[in-house]
């Protein structure tokens, strides 16, 4: 737990989210500002900055939740496809300095750009 980590407060409840799975270590919940119908946020409960700051059992954790949510996603919003990935560091669009994992439901046609888009 961080003091002013808005997802630390949303792991002990402070602040309400749409929680769509949960173990011991690793917390998902709804985006609340959506790139598409479904993008989920998959968290490590303990607070971390930074992917380099998790160790194996929680990085394994974390995508362990991830491999399993991500078809579990993509089904619940009828999507053909996912980006699953992980913004580190400010220079890289990280606005929340807790780990999390963006799981966006993508649709053929969708206009959406790919993550190897990333740099032009
Ligand atoms: P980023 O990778 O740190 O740029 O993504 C932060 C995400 O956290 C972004 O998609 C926000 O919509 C999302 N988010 C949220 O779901 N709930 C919040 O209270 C806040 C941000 I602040």
């Amino acid at each position: 737990m961080s003091a002013d980590c808005i997802f630390c407060s949303i792991v002990d409840g402070d602040i309400p989210a749409r929680t769509v799975h949960e173990t011991d270590d690793v917390l998902a919940f709804l985006d609340a500002n959506p790139l598409a119908p479904g993008h989920t946020l998959v968290i490590p409960k303990a607070h971390a900055q930074h992917v380099g700051d998790l160790d194996d059992d929680l990085a394994s954790d974390l995508f362990a939740a991830v491999t399993e949510l991500t078809p579990r996603v993509q089904a619940a919003v009828d999507a053909e496809g996912a980006n699953v990935g992980i913004n580190d560091g400010e220079a890289a669009g990280q606005e929340v300095p807790h780990v999390h994992v963006h799981v966006i439901p993508r649709f053929e046609g969708d206009g959406g750009a790919p993550l190897h888009a990333v740099g032009g």
